[in-house]
């Protein structure tokens, strides 16, 4: 074994021994294996798709965090995607982020109510509205009907790892069936449990924490995130990169596409090469912060670097960035608009 790969697993089984699993995780889990059983004994092929941003805590009773900006757009819209070519979905998602379907009517500026109206004493759709939620309201029917889309969330990091690698090893018995689509925006950093303040972190010297703030049950090294004079102070650790083991690990056969964000785009490329040659895993899909709705990079070892546009003029409209992978045209259509996007 590589001395990288040694590393990488020593990296993630201190992560997962120091950092307590989510209590809804066993949950999950069941859900999962139910799931996952369920359309493995159907023949069909399964995503896992993660999206939103993953928070990371300061404190343990949480008043502050740091997050990962994310809308949940690109993850919801492409859900919808492989939903409509067949695939059973597991949708990880940041809680209150967006959701297939629910996605074209939730986060903007319009109220659902209106979309309403009241006709004879009866709350009906709006007659402008009606073409359009009736194609999202069967596409969403037929989808419930069968079963075929599992909604799991997390808020933290940690929680958001603890999922991925239960779902991601409940998954392995699918083989090349399986397919692993990480949309999330996931921190690189964090505060380890043992290094996280119990209470609020005070800015006011009188009120200053002793040694017993410092940590969650009696941690005695110094805290990550802590006043020093009347400064804020934050000392985050890195993330392990778990992008290895999920490749090498915990799902060596699946089909892994994973996203990369930059801002800056004279690293967008390279960045992503970078992931690509470093994991080995099947596809990168690049984007740019400013410029992620209308155009992303595919960068694979097939095909090498390859742009996928949709014209500006259409930047409210929403763009998954994943038609080619189940063989769709109509992103060039982008027929799904999210209003959502507006933000
Ligand atoms: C992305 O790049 C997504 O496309 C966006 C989507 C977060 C930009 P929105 O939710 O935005 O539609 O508003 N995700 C970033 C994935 C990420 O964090 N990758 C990590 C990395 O590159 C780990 S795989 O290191």
């Amino acid at each position: 074994m590589a001395d990288s790969d040694n590393s990488a697993q020593q990296a993630e089984s201190y992560y997962f021994t120091h950092e307590p699993p989510p209590k809804d995780l066993k949950t999950n889990t069941t859900l999962a294996r139910e799931f996952i059983g369920r359309h493995a004994d159907e023949g069909r092929r399964l995503v896992l798709v993660t999206s939103g941003g993953t928070t990371v805590p300061l404190e343990t009773q949480t008043v502050r965090y740091i997050d990962n900006f994310s809308a949940g757009t690109r993850g919801a819209t492409s859900a919808e995607y492989f939903l409509q070519n067949g695939y059973a979905v597991i949708f990880l998602h940041r809680q209150f982020s967006l959701l297939p379907y629910s996605r074209h009517y939730s986060h903007n500026t319009r109220s659902f109510l209106d979309y309403m109206k009241e006709e004879n004493g009866q709350v009906v759709v709006d007659e402008q509205h009606q073409d359009e939620m009736l194609r999202v309201l069967r596409q969403y029917t037929e989808v419930k009907r069968e079963n075929r889309l599992l909604i799991l969330s997390y808020v933290t990091i940690t929680e958001y790892l603890w999922n991925l690698r239960e779902v991601a090893q409940l998954m392995r018995p699918l083989g090349p069936k399986a397919m692993f689509y990480l949309a999330a925006a996931v921190s690189d950093f964090f505060v380890p449990q043992d290094r996280m303040v119990e209470h609020k972190i005070q800015s006011n010297e009188e009120f200053l924490q002793g040694p017993d703030g410092a940590g969650a049950g009696g941690n005695t090294k110094v805290p990550a995130a802590r006043t020093e004079g009347r400064s804020l102070v934050i000392d985050l650790e890195p993330v392990p990169k778990f992008l290895k083991q999920l490749v090498d690990g915990w799902a060596p056969q699946a089909m892994i596409v994973s996203f990369k964000l930059e801002t800056d785009p004279s690293m967008l490329v390279r960045k992503a090469q970078y992931s690509l040659n470093k994991y080995s895993h099947h596809l990168v899909i690049g984007n740019l912060l400013l410029t992620r709705k209308w155009e992303v990079v595919f960068v694979s070892a097939l095909e090498g670097e390859k742009w996928i546009r949709v014209p500006r003029s259409r930047r409210t409209k929403s763009f998954s960035g994943m038609p080619s992978l189940v063989g769709s045209a109509d992103y060039l259509a982008n027929k799904d608009a999210s209003e959502a996007d507006d933000f």
